[in-house]
This record gives structure tokens, C-alpha cells and sequence, in this order.
């Protein structure tokens, strides 16, 4: 495909626009590309994914794991001036235990925090002696996560990546400014770009890197013990320069938070908006954001933190599910921490939770009803047919991410899709999933149930169907705290669009 970068080097130089812009041009690309016309696909409506970040979109559940200095002195903030021998293992972690956990708890990958605000580093880095080779606990000298993490990640087929962050309350140099009062880059360079070059060094498969946005408070700071800030994080962190390094190391990480390929939800609880759009910001983004920036909920599996406390107890299989539903039901992708004990190991109470959770999803939305044998499909429109490619309503239910039902330009609503079961079931949720590279266009939808497909019931409760995206969930009964009951029964599922951006493109659409 044919991309021109547009140099906006000149055109900024023209208008006095600041250093920052310019870094970025590269980043600017108009795509020049002549359509296929022979394909009569549909042209997409910007913004769209980049391949990165369709392929973060599709990892959909992973989990955090915080640990480190915090693990040992309770604290959910350390202050940076922490006795390495504090950090203490009872034995030599093993990040293996963690993600085998999580994987039966039906997770596709895991972030490990690998360095907290406290600075202390959970491998034996150059960048600083505040790591665990300095600590006089004989486990601690053994432990590197990043290494053992990406190991078991790679063995176990999961996606892997790393949280340092950005904010370092051990450094001397962070947020440190000259006798001109201005920020040196010395924290950047000599520190957080070195520790991200580590990080990349111990797999280039790895799926995202974790930015928190914290700009600063009181910290230690090299022993100066005083409160430090930065202005703007971008700047400081050069971020525009580092995202570049980081994808030439390895080309699929999202830069999370901080580095904006994906962005916070908006708050702790997980939860997204019922209405989620891939561009803008918060809970429910915006359709008219320029700017494809997908979803990422963070939420914590235990009651006291992030990091482990003592009594802390874990979240049930069904307090999970709610979750679930309510962020990968909702176009966002969902990461949920379970962080690992003093012996470096997530407790059983979590294992065990985790083991039902996986079972649960299985049970729940394992077998697609609407991929089975027997199953008609059928759309009151349909995009005409391309040279090699077809847009028929049969591609929703041919389990191919790859093919996706359209409808032809110009029809955004009035459409309908009826699909026919070979026998009446009990049913419980409706999937549908937008062909996002074309980026995300329904915005409104329904969706209703017959024993006889003459006489129909909309489903969902006051649950707003207005987007789709990436994925979204429907529990027929409209409460996701209590989805799975004896389920509606029906023969016949019709899915209604009713708003679109423009004309609108499914991939799958799923009951189960
Ligand atoms: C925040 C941090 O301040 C918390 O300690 C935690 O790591 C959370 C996931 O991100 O920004």
C-alpha cells in the first residue's frame, strides 16, 4: 500500500508550532492508497487500528500482577527509600505459578509490574543499584521477573508485557531541574529509556508496555527527601521518541497510559460505558474523536490493593463474570490484577476463584449456537458480491475473523439479520462483533427473540444498545450482575441496526 508521510516540519516551522509537533510528523501518514474496486469493499470511516492495535483488541482478557518492595512493607505507594534487603522473598518467585493461574482462569496474557513508583527493579538492571541483586535475601538474588515472566509466558502460548513506572521515587535525577530551573533529561536518558530498552531485551513479542500517568509527589529522590513534579509527561519522558524505539524493538507493544495507543477507562471498577466508542476518552469515548484510541479497564481481583496485603480476600468466579461482561461486553479490553504473596505466589483462594472463573466462561460462552450445523442466516440487505470476496450474511457465523457481513453505501439503518436455530434452546447472550479495520460505525441496535418467527420480543432490558466495536455482549435478560438464569427460549434471534456511521460491517455475531 502506497502512504505518504506528510512532513509537517514546514508548515509548523510556518506557524512557530513547538518541538513536540515536529517529533511527531512521522506519526502523520495520509493514505493514498486506490482502492480495490473490484472488491466493492466498503471504504472505511476514520479513525482506524493500526495492526498493533487490533491485535492488543483481539488479547481482550489479561491480567496484572503487582509485586515487588510493596509485597513486604504493606504499603500500596512506596516512598522510594526502602532498604533493598526489605524486599524478601520467603522463596524465589515463580511468575510460571502466576500465569498458569490465569490462563485457567481463561486469560489470554499478563502485564508484570516490574518496577513501582518506589523504583525498586525486580531484575538485576545496569540502570540502577536500587534492584534485587542488592537485596541480602538469597531469593532475591535469584529473582528476575521480566526473564522468568516472558519464559513462562512463551511456554504457556500467552501474551506477555511489562508496567515500569515512568514515575521513579528512588532516582536522584527524577524530575530534577538545572541552576535555569528547567527538567534535565538525565531521568530519561540515563534511567527510563535505558530500563525500557531492558525490558524489550527480554522478548520482542511482547503485547503492551504499562505507562501509569503519575506526575510526581514527595520522594527520596536520591536522599534529597523533598516533593518533586513534572509538567507535562510527554515532554519529560519524550514519549513521541521512545513509542518509536520501543516499536522497532518490538513492533506489537501498545504503549498504554502514558504513550496513548490504548487509554484508561476511567476508573478503577471495571466497568465500561454501555455506549463505548474506540475513539476519545473516559468510559464512553467519542464518536467524533479523531483519534483511535481503544479502551483498556483496569480492575483490582482483591479487596485491599494492587499489591498484596495480609486478609486480603479475593473476588468470586460470579463478581468476575459481572466484570467481564461489563468491560470485553462493552468494547473495552479488561485487565484484572491478582497480585502474588510474600512467597511470591498468588495465594490459593485466588488460584481457585481463577480455575472457576475459567470454567464459568466456558460454560457461559464457550460453544457459539449460532456456529453449530443446521444454522440459517439471513439479512434484509447485503453489500454486492466483489470479485473474489463476498459480504453475505453467512460470514457472521462462519467462525473467520477475516470475512464480515456489509451492507451496500448509504444504508445506516432499517436493517435487519434473522438467524434461525435448527431447534428452539435456551439462550442467554447475543455477541456482536464490528469488521473494526474498517473502523467503528454502528450506533444503535436491537435485538429481539421468537419461538415462531411471527411473533417477537426485544430483549436486553434497559441495557442501551447503541455501540458495537471491537465486541459487545448482550445478556438477554438485561442485568449482567445475574446473566446466567434459565435463559429465554428461542428459535429465532433478529438483530436490528438502527444507526450507523455508515454503511455497517459484522464479522460474527454469536448467541449462546
Ligand atoms: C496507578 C498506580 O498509581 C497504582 O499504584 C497502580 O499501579 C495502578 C494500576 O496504576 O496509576
Amino acid at each position: 500500500m502506497k502512504k505518504i508521510s506528510i512532513m509537517l516540519s514546514a508548515l509548523m516551522l510556518a506557524v512557530g508550532t513547538p518541538s513536540v509537533a515536529l517529533a511527531q510528523s512521522a506519526d502523520f501518514t495520509l493514505d493514498t492508497a486506490t482502492p480495490d474496486l473490484s472488491e466493492n469493499e466498503p471504504r472505511p470511516v476514520f479513525p482506524v487500528p493500526s495492526a498493533r492495535q487490533l491485535k492488543w483488541n483481539q488479547t481482550e482478557f489479561y491480567a496484572f500482577f503487582h509485586y515487588g518492595m510493596n509485597t513486604y512493607t504493606g504499603q500500596e505507594w512506596g516512598d522510594g527509600s526502602e532498604d533493598e534487603s526489605t524486599f524478601a522473598p520467603t522463596a524465589v518467585p515463580n511468575p510460571r505459578q502466576w500465569l498458569e493461574a490465569i490462563k485457567a482462569g481463561g486469560m489470554k496474557g499478563g502485564i508484570a509490574v516490574v518496577k513501582h513508583h518506589d523504583g525498586f527493579c525486580l531484575w538485576p538492571t545496569k540502570t540502577t543499584d536500587h534492584n534485587v541483586t542488592k537485596s541480602s535475601n538469597t531469593n532475591a538474588q535469584q529473582t528476575n521477573i521480566p526473564r522468568d515472566f516472558a519464559k513462562a509466558a512463551q511456554d504457556l502460548g500467552l501474551k506477555y508485557g511489562f508496567y515500569i513506572s515512568p514515575w521513579d521515587r528512588n532516582s536522584a535525577y527524577w524530575g530534577k531541574k538545572d541552576e535555569n530551573g528547567n527538567y534535565t533529561d538525565d531521568y530519561a536518558k540515563k534511567v527510563f529509556f535505558a530500563q525500557c530498552a531492558e525490558m524489550t531485551q527480554y522478548g520482542a513479542d511482547q503485547f503492551e508496555m504499562w505507562f501509569d500517568g503519575a506526575t510526581g509527589a514527595y520522594g527520596y529522590y536520591g536522599g534529597t527527601n523533598q516533593t518533586r513534579n513534572i509538567d507535562n509527561a510527554t515532554r519529560y519522558y519524550d514519549i513521541p521518541n521512545l513509542r518509536d524505539s520501543i516499536h522497532n524493538a518490538c513492533p506489537n507493544i501498545i504503549l498504554w497510559g502514558t504513550g496513548g495507543e490504548a487509554r484508561w477507562i476511567g476508573n478503577e471498577q471495571g466497568w465500561a460505558g454501555e455506549t463505548c466508542w474506540s475513539m476519545g476518552d473516559g468510559t464512553s469515548g467519542n464518536e467524533n474523536a479523531w483519534k483511535w484510541f481503544p479502551g483498556e479497564s483496569d480492575a483490582k481481583a482483591t479487596t485491599k490493593g494492587w499489591f498484596w496485603h495480609e486478609g486480603e480476600s479475593c473476588k468470586t468466579a460470579e463478581q468476575m463474570f459481572k466484570i467481564y461482561l461489563e468491560t470485553v461486553g462493552r468494547n473495552a479490553t479488561l485487565i484484572l490484577n491478582f497480585p502474588p504473596n510474600q512467597a511470591g505466589l498468588l495465594p490459593d483462594a485466588d488460584v481457585t476463584n481463577l480455575k472457576e472463573l475459567g470454567e464459568m466462561l466456558t460454560t457461559r460462552l464457550g460453544t457459539d449456537l449460532a456456529q453449530q450445523s443446521g444454522v440459517q442466516i439471513e439479512a434484509s440487505t447485503t453489500r454486492a458480491n466483489g470479485k473474489t470476496k463476498t459480504y453475505d450474511a453467512k460470514n457472521m457465523i462462519d467462525g473467520n475473523i477475516d470475512t464480515y457481513w456489509a451492507a451496500p453505501d448509504g444504508t445506516t439503518s432499517g436493517i435487519t439479520i434473522t438467524v434461525t436455530l435448527p431447534e428452539a434452546k435456551a439462550i442467554r447472550y447475543v455477541a456482536l462483533q464490528e469488521y473494526i479495520q474498517l473502523g467503528q460505525r454502528i450506533k444503535g441496535f436491537t435485538i429481539e427473540t421468537s419461538t415462531d418467527g411471527t411473533n417477537w420480543t426485544k430483549k436486553g432490558g434497559s441495557i442501551q444498545t447503541t455501540t458495537v466495536g471491537y465486541k459487545r455482549i448482550i445478556p438477554l435478560n438485561g442485568n449482567t450482575g445475574s446473566s446466567y438464569d434459565a435463559g429465554t427460549t428461542a428459535k429465532y434471534v433478529r438483530v436490528s441496526i438502527t444507526g450507523s456511521r455508515a454503511c455497517p460491517t459484522l464479522h460474527t455475531l454469536s448467541i449462546f
